[in-house]
């Protein structure tokens, strides 16, 4: 599924955030040591090689909110940004610190002149955030953005099963109609 505002992309498909090699940048949801982990930055890491970590070290640790970013070693991107979304629960307020993650990885997409970038949806794992909640900070923050994004064309959502990308599909369409 896919809407356009102001000539930006927003797509939505099922698939694993490791494997997409036609996107410039993939984000993973990180850990604050920006160690290997599971979900997804264990499928990153493994995917792109020991390396990563080596370069990760120097940059870590990160706080809730914040994203930095790195090459993508053995995976077919350019970059990987990392972002630590909040525990739920946990780190608060929780949605300002999710929007942050968005934010933060369209600003550093920009800096480096990307143009398209795919999200996994951030936090909604380990992290325990409602999945529906946390699709609606996401799309809320990038819609705010999109009038300021001059490198970014795409940006794709990558959903881990049907029922992740039917939740995105639905809040995306409240969002924009
Ligand atoms: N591709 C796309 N989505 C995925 C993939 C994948 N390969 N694997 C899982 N998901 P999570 P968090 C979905 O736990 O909640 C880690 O251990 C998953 O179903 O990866 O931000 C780190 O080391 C869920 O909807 O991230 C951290 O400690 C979403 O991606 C902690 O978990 C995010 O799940 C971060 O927790």
């Amino acid at each position: 599924m896919k809407k356009t505002v102001l000539n930006i992309e927003i797509e939505c498909i099922k698939g694993n955030i490791a494997n997409q090699p036609d996107i410039s940048a993939i984000v993973n949801a990180a850990n604050a040591q920006l160690r290997i982990g599971g979900g997804v930055a264990g499928a990153i890491h493994r995917a792109a090689g020991p390396k990563l970590e080596n370069e990760c070290r120097p940059l870590a640790p990160i706080k809730p909110g914040e994203a930095v970013i790195t090459g993508a070693h053995n995976l077919p991107n350019d970059y990987v940004i990392h972002c630590l979304g909040p525990v739920y629960g946990i780190d608060k307020p929780e949605d300002k610190l999710l929007a942050a993650c968005y934010h933060n990885a369209l600003k550093l997409s920009e800096k480096k002149q990307i143009d398209s970038v795919a999200f996994p949806s951030i936090s909604t794992g380990a992290f325990g955030y409602p999945m529906p909640r946390a699709a609606k900070v996401a799309f809320e923050t990038i819609t705010d953005m999109v009038e300021e994004l001059e490198e970014v064309k795409l940006i794709r959502f990558v959903l881990f099963s049907n029922k992740a990308l039917n939740v995105h599909i639905e809040v995306l369409s409240t969002i924009i109609s």
